[in-house]
């Protein structure tokens, strides 16, 4: 007679990775030795950034990392793979790859079971996280609620609403509809959390207008507030991180540009999955190169200012 196996555990016992996992040996050694990890997704590499300052990004928030003695775990699937951190000719490859699938919580099981490669979308990078137990994450902006009537509304909000992990950010993409998505964040139980800000940051402009109800201006505060919510048993956390003052595009350069952009995307009938790509691109054009400077010099601030936290939180 055959044994019977209990079903493979989910929770943060890495010791028994199932098959569709693999963590590399440095991480998994960080994680037993409770040393601090901060979690990069790589959606914003595969399908965020052109290519090949994709590549130099994703290497580059790396460093900023390291530069602070806290290991990064960029998580992206390879061959129906989920791996949590990548090596140089993983990471290449994927960023200059050109058949490369977005991976949502919606698409990671059948990502597995396909075999395909693709960046992991900030909802499934937290979703990995937590199951690896890596509890700080950072990138450029999650997903929210689109402007208009479609109805998209991303899968990070919910992910965010339920996983424990704290996603250091500039807000949500540019060229979503903000006061809905913050309000989405507090319909879901989010708490948003301004780093040295009082205003909700709109990603290229460091400002919105849009005012937040918390405010941290130190690693420690953020460390008390993460560990006082997640005693609670509750989930995710948004910490959003203004772009650096020296990249920032004021708010009404973006808007006037973006408005453009959509004008294009309308004439050219641009939906879907193409449309963000498309959008970004437009803008970085009539910008003559600003948002796409923006847009890195936040990604690799937001690196930085996560790995502090991550080392707040090991002390
Ligand atoms: N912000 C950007 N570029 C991106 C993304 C966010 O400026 O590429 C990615 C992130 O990975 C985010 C995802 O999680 O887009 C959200 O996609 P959707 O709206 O389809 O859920
Ligand atoms: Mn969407």
């Amino acid at each position: 007679m055959t044994e019977s196996h209990p079903p493979e555990k989910t929770g943060n016992s890495m010791e028994h990775p199932p098959s569709w996992l693999k963590i590399s040996s440095t991480i998994l050694q960080k994680l037993s030795d409770k040393k601090p990890v901060v979690a990069l997704e790589s959606t914003v590499t595969t399908h965020g950034l052109p290519k090949p300052v994709n590549l130099d990004l994703a290497n580059q928030m790396e460093e900023q990392i390291r530069s602070v003695e806290v290991e990064p775990a960029t998580i992206a699937l390879i061959q129906g793979q989920v791996c949590v951190g990548l090596s140089a000719d993983e990471m290449e490859g994927l960023a200059l790859a050109t058949d490369v699938h977005k991976i949502s919580i919606r698409d990671l099981g059948a990502a597995i079971s396909k075999g395909q490669s693709g960046g992991t979308t900030v909802a499934a990078t937290m979703n990995i996280s937590h199951r690896v137990g890596i509890n700080i994450f950072a990138t450029g902006g999650i997903g929210g609620v689109h402007r208009g009537d479609s109805g998209d509304i991303s899968t990070d909000l919910f992910e965010l609403s339920r996983t424990p992990v704290a996603v250091i950010c500039s807000g949500a993409k540019a060229i979503l509809d903000l006061p809905r998505t913050l309000e989405w964040l507090e319909t879901v139980g989010v708490p948003v959390i301004g780093w040295q800000t009082d205003e909700f940051p709109a990603f290229f402009s460091q400002t919105s207008g849009l005012g937040l109800n918390l405010r941290a201006d130190n690693v420690s505060e953020i460390v008390d507030l993460l560990n006082a919510h997640w005693s609670l048993g509750f989930g995710g956390a948004l910490i959003c991180v203004p772009c650096p003052e020296d990249a920032g595009v004021p708010l009404d350069v973006v808007e006037a540009i973006l408005e453009v952009a959509l004008m294009e995307a309308e004439k050219g009938a641009i939906r879907g999955k193409e449309l963000t790509p498309f959008l970004l691109n437009e803008m970085s054009e009539l910008s003559s190169g600003a948002t796409l400077r923006a847009n890195l010099s936040l990604l690799r601030n937001n690196a930085l200012v996560a790995a502090q936290i991550a080392n707040a939180m090991a002390d």
